[in-house]
């Protein structure tokens, strides 16, 4: 799995290839229907599958202040383009250039300097210079300069669109299920373990620190977790996410603590997957509370954690 950069030449052998265009945060079910049908598709011709995102989102060049609301890292991408059987990841780096180019260039360029044969995107796709092209000018466009395209319809869950802002509604209410069924897979923060205050260790319960970076922040509060270790150990756990009232300075992050486990993971990188939200987080009067509610944070999250196999 290759992961290719806008700004570069794609070499040969991923020429021809067929494109799932669009941006792919969370690869929810309509994003892996929009991908899955350019797979088969490419499969059927036997050309190469390239799953395209934008980075960084479009939205956050327009709003660069707006708050952090990433569902997944281009790491994460990649990976589960992978596992969805694209031969290549292919960034769009969207900048000033990109955000200026017309819908028609943009057209253009998906064969002059991408070779696509064919494209596929969901029905709703809008792109171009101020969003001025839709599926309808992809369609037209693609015909007369010999680019196929299909158009895929949103994805139906129990009578609701799946969309990745409402993923993000649900997980900023603490619902994590879901928002795990609507992308097939739990809500991951990816990061590397930092230093903490060593408090942790102190109370009996020692956290890995991880910074969000520009992940959504799901609601503030303690949830059970798994986490992925590399080499792909999988360790179960529960974590705080939030900024700690009981202790100062009340810095933001997220501290799994990981059951039967003693290792040091320090600048390792992790992945931890939200399974579900357990209180929001407290002030207690003393350690002692604190130290007495993790202790019922954790057989809570060990019995939600035995009846919840980790998806294949
Ligand atoms: N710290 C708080 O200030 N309030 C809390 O409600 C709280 N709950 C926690 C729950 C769990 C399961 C764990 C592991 C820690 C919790 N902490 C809480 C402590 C905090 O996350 C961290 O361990 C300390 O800041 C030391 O790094
Ligand atoms: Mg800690």
């Amino acid at each position: 799995m290759e992961r290719l950069d806008s700004g570069s030449a794609v070499p040969p052998h991923l020429r021809g290839a067929i494109v799932a265009l669009g941006n792919f945060d969370g690869f929810h079910l309509g994003h892996q229907a929009v991908a899955g049908r350019a797979v088969e598709w490419a499969k059927a011709e036997g050309r190469p599958a390239i799953i395209a995102t934008f980075d960084p989102h479009p939205v956050r060049h327009f709003f660069p202040n707006l708050p952090p609301f990433r569902l997944t890292t281009l790491d994460q991408r990649q990976r589960i383009f992978g596992e969805a059987g694209a031969d290549a990841m292919l960034v769009f780096h969207f900048d000033d250039k990109l955000a200026a180019t017309s819908a028609e260039a943009f057209v253009q360029s998906l064969i002059d300097d991408y070779h696509a044969a064919g494209v596929v995107t969901g029905t709703d796709f809008t792109f171009g210079k101020g969003r001025g092209g839709n599926v309808g000018l992809l369609t037209q466009k693609g015909q007369s300069l010999g680019l196929r395209t299909e158009a895929v319809e949103p994805v139906l869950l129990d009578g609701e669109i799946v969309s990745s802002s409402r993923i993000r509604e649900a997980l900023q209410t603490g619902d994590c299920a879901t928002a795990a069924q609507f992308m097939t897979r739990p809500f991951a923060v990816e990061g590397m373990v930092q230093h903490g205050d060593k408090v942790g260790s102190d109370i009996g319960y020692p956290t890995a620190n991880i910074d969000m970076g520009k992940y959504l922040r799901p609601a503030y509060g303690i949830y059970a977790i798994r986490g992925c270790l590399p080499g792909g150990r999988i360790v179960d756990g529960v974590a705080n996410l939030g900024i700690r009232p009981m202790f100062e300075p009340p810095k933001e992050l997220l501290e799994p603590y990981f059951f039967d486990f003693s290792e040091d993971l320090y600048g390792q990188t992790v992945e931890i997957e939200f399974i579900q939200y357990l209180r929001p987080e407290a002030k207690f009067d003393s350690i002692e509370e604190l130290t007495a509610q993790i202790a019922r944070d954790c057989e809570h999250a060990r019995q939600i954690l035995a009846a919840t196999p980790r998806l294949p």
